[in-house]
């Protein structure tokens, strides 16, 4: 049996297992895995490397408007070959419809921003910021182009849902076997923060930190998780940024509800002094939810040990540290001027590794879980990806474990000019990976076709074996239930 391409010598690893094999490649899928294959037309020596599926980064925003109208720096092109430098061969932006778009027009417009740009397979996560009943009915669409989450916001005065709108939201995606994603932060409190704090003069970006405070996500938390069980709907919490955050998600898990934590690489390795730094350079921390503090980081930390988060994403959302981004108002902007959000596309996985795998705190098995597996699960996509599987896409990321470099904004190839991780040194980088079976990083190296990437469509999320008791009012056993959830 001839390959097109083996990868030799190498220990691979699953969010499952470790073990020694050589993977057989052929018309761009695994077509075998076994002790010593050959021959082939490519042998890639894995020797001394650990062989993982390649990275799913399912969140991250790539030439998407914000809601005020300011464009990400990153477009398909770039954000996807940032991606790859990360050990990334799949990624799942944001499709965000704006006030007055309907589903296919927002979905439309995002294909044609991504296809043949993106060199590596693709899909969405559709926004909804305008639940219109017409909105709400075009919402199939969505499905039926393989488009199974959305992101709703509690927060952002044009972005917000209400509690009604989200229910209904969420009572359409339980019908159609969609995940909901939340931004869960309480609109009221931040408004009520910024507001004094402006008054009072206190403007700099440090005082983003005090706008969002924790309550704010603790209460909107329990409120999103509340919302979606009385309609027993599977969610998703985002970038979860605290450990009230967190110990709402981890008792809803337990409680055998289908609710799923992401946390991020800023939440574990910033705290909210890095926007205490000189001049203009508190800027380039302002995010939302907002860096918190050590404590913060060792909770989150033991939540990812512990599985309480599902995946871990960049929340890859850059804005340049010039006038197009987070200067656009001046360098005397207020912390609500400052466009939200900080890149790390390139660096979600080797931070995770290297302060995760080789800090002694999470297992191999576990990075790949939370770096691909869980999201491919989640988001539709196993076994097609996530894992190496025969029959899987040889999506294909083989990383040396021992290799340290220095993070420099120059080695991130986005179209950003700072990383918020200038400085550290990591141990552990992706040296090459395969999209398809198609090199796009080799030995370091970019190396994609233009355009290689596809759209991939989602199949819709399979819950089977969850589900926490539903609430006593909307059981079917109820008179009235089964007309409450359709
Ligand atoms: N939410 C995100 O998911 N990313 C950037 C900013 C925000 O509010
Ligand atoms: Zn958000
Ligand atoms: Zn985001
Ligand atoms: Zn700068």
């Amino acid at each position: 049996m001839s390959f097109d391409t083996v990868i030799r010598g190498g220990t691979l690893v699953t969010a499952s297992e470790r073990f020694r094999a050589d993977i057989g490649i052929r018309d761009g899928r695994i077509a075998a895995l076994a002790e010593s294959l050959g021959p082939a037309d490519r042998v890639i020596d894995a020797a001394g490397r650990l062989v993982m599926p390649g990275g799913i980064e399912a969140h991250c925003h790539i030439a998407q408007e914000s809601a005020n109208g300011m464009m990400t720096a990153d477009d398909y092109r770039s954000g996807s070959v940032s991606a790859v430098h990360g050990g990334n061969s799949c990624i799942v932006p944001f499709a965000a419809q704006r006030k007055g778009m309907g589903v296919a027009e927002t979905l439309d417009l995002y294909d044609s921003r991504a296809a043949g740009r993106s060199v590596i397979d693709w899909s969405y996560h559709l926004i909804i910021s305008d639940p219109t009943e017409a909105v709400l009915a075009e919402l199939p669409t969505a499905f039926a182009r393989g488009v199974t989450s959305f992101k709703v916001f509690m927060t952002y005065p044009l972005m917000k849902l209400d509690d009604a709108q989200f229910l209904e939201i969420l009572a359409v995606a339980r019908a159609h076997g969609a995940l909901t994603m939340v931004h869960a932060e309480n609109d009221g409190m931040i408004a009520f923060m910024s507001e004094r704090l402006l008054a009072g003069g206190h403007t700099a970006p440090r005082y983003h930190a005090p706008s969002h405070p924790a309550l704010a996500e603790e209460e909107a938390v329990h409120r999103a998780i509340s919302l979606a069980r009385l309609v027993d709907a599977p969610l998703m919490i985002v970038h979860v940024s605290t450990p009230e955050g967190a110990a709402l998600v981890q008792k809803a898990r337990l409680a055998g509800a289908p609710v799923f934590g992401e946390t991020c690489p800023q939440y574990l390795f910033l705290t909210r002094e890095d926007l205490d730094r000189p001049g203009t350079e508190g800027a380039k921390y302002i995010c939302s939810p907002p860096l918190r503090d050590a404590a913060t980081q060792d909770a989150l930390w033991r939540h990812l040990q512990a599985g309480t988060f599902t995946v871990f994403s960049s929340d890859h959302a850059p804005y340049r540290h010039d006038e197009t981004g987070k200067l656009k108002h001046g360098p005397e902007a207020s912390f609500r001027q400052i466009a939200n959000g900080m890149p790390g596309i390139a660096l979600r996985l080797p931070l995770l590794f290297s302060e995760g795998v080789n800090g002694g705190r999470i297992t191999p098995e576990q990075f790949v879980a939370l770096s691909s597996t869980n999201a491919a699960r989640l988001y539709g996509m196993l076994p097609r990806k996530g894992t190496l599987a025969i029959g899987a896409d040889a999506d294909i990321a083989v990383w040396d474990p021992a290799l340290t470099r220095r993070v420099a904004a120059a080695d991130q190839h986005d179209a950003m000019d700072y990383t918020p991780f200038e400085g550290r040194a990591l141990t552990g980088w992706p040296v090459t990976v395969l999209s398809r079976g198609v090199p796009v990083l080799e030995d370091g190296a970019f190396c994609a076709p233009e355009g290689h990437g596809r759209f991939v469509a989602r199949d819709r999320l399979d819950l089977t074996g969850l589900g926490a008791p539903r609430a006593p009012e909307v059981d079917p056993a109820s008179n009235f239930g089964a007309e409450i959830l359709r």
